[in-house]
């Protein structure tokens, strides 16, 4: 299902309404930082999917609108469970997270009894709630690090979870078979054709990129914490970025000074997300309009997907 419908007002008039109809519904407006830079402009808050969630749940905003994929919004409602969310364009799903379903995890944790799952927040509200902690790219190694067991299934990210599994050698990580298909296509000779042209530049990878690329990456972070790894290197002028190319707008409105450049060298080409780019300014009018797509989610899974974020949410940080 595609968004709410078409309007031929302008653009100018277009980011009125929406301004205007954001004070009238007490609306908070999200923008992931793969969204459109049309999108990430307009929003109060940008940021990772966790971050914006969070602070969301600290607004006074009657209705949350979330411009990012429909796991995210289902991450926002359970951590605010009596506000409106609102997901602007029901199409902009996540083929990672669909590569988890409750009954296939279930069907891990009978093979695995003894290990203790940590599921990536790219996954759904009811594989979160099936499992026993959730983690970000940001944190994921500290939170398999605070488990007191020794065994754990990670779920859905191979890629993020073979690069945990390498720093916490000290357990036994059994990862589940998913990838994020925008990350994992990328491949180190593409970054190396890309650093041919920028040989100063520093990469920086997403820890979803595949091991060949996070292995010659200078840095591998979340995108928040891309932005902290710039601020590492005051002297480089050029980035090249391993990740969805909505980042390369944050960065480059955060730091107007220093370039950014694509890892596989093509903005828009395969580092292009095609679900993080479905929602544009006509989907946020008309959602915010109708107030439309609405979030629901049984309480039980509320429940169950909150103790695991919020199991998480009390370990720190890693980058
Ligand atoms: O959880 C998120 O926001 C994603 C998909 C990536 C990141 O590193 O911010």
């Amino acid at each position: 299902m595609p968004g709410v419908g078409t309007t031929d007002l302008p653009t100018a008039e277009l980011v009125d309404q929406i301004n205007r109809l954001r004070e009238e519904k007490r609306a908070v407006i999200l923008a992931h930082n793969y969204q459109v830079p049309e999108i990430q402009d307009i929003a109060d808050v940008t940021g990772d999917s966790l971050g914006l969630s969070i602070e969301a749940s600290k607004t006074d905003a009657d209705v949350i609108v979330f411009c990012g994929v429909h796991f995210m919004a289902e991450s926002a409602k359970i951590l605010s469970p009596e506000k409106k969310v609102l997901l602007p364009n029901m199409s902009a799903g996540c083929s990672l997270a669909d590569s988890i379903t409750p009954e296939s995890l279930d069907d891990w944790k009978v093979r695995y009894p003894d290990h203790e799952v940590v599921t990536y927040v790219n996954s759904t509200a009811e594989v979160k709630a099936e499992s026993d902690i959730c983690c970000t790219s940001a944190n994921a190694v500290s939170v398999v690090r605070s488990l007191d067991a020794d065994k754990i299934l990670f779920t859905p990210d191979r890629n993020l979870g073979r690069w945990v599994a390498e720093q916490v050698p000290e357990k036994e990580v059994v990862i589940y078979d998913g990838a994020c298909p925008t990350h994992d296509v990328l491949r180190a000779a593409s970054v190396e054709r890309t650093r041919g042209e920028f040989p100063e530049a520093v990469i920086i990878a997403h820890p979803e990129c595949r091991q060949d690329v996070v292995e010659i990456a200078d840095e591998v972070c979340s995108t928040t914490g891309m932005l902290d790894a710039v601020e590492k290197y005051p002297e480089a002028k050029t980035f090249i970025i391993a990740t969805e190319n909505g980042m390369l707008h944050q960065l480059k409105t955060r730091f107007p000074d220093r370039e950014f450049v694509a890892a596989d060298g093509c903005i828009g080409c395969r580092l292009h997300c095609p679900y993080m780019k479905v929602t544009g300014l006509q989907d946020l009018y008309f959602s915010l309009a109708e107030e439309r797509f609405e979030i629901f989610l049984d309480g039980d899974v509320i429940e169950g997907a909150r103790r695991s974020l919020e199991r998480m949410m009390a370990v720190p940080r890693d980058h």
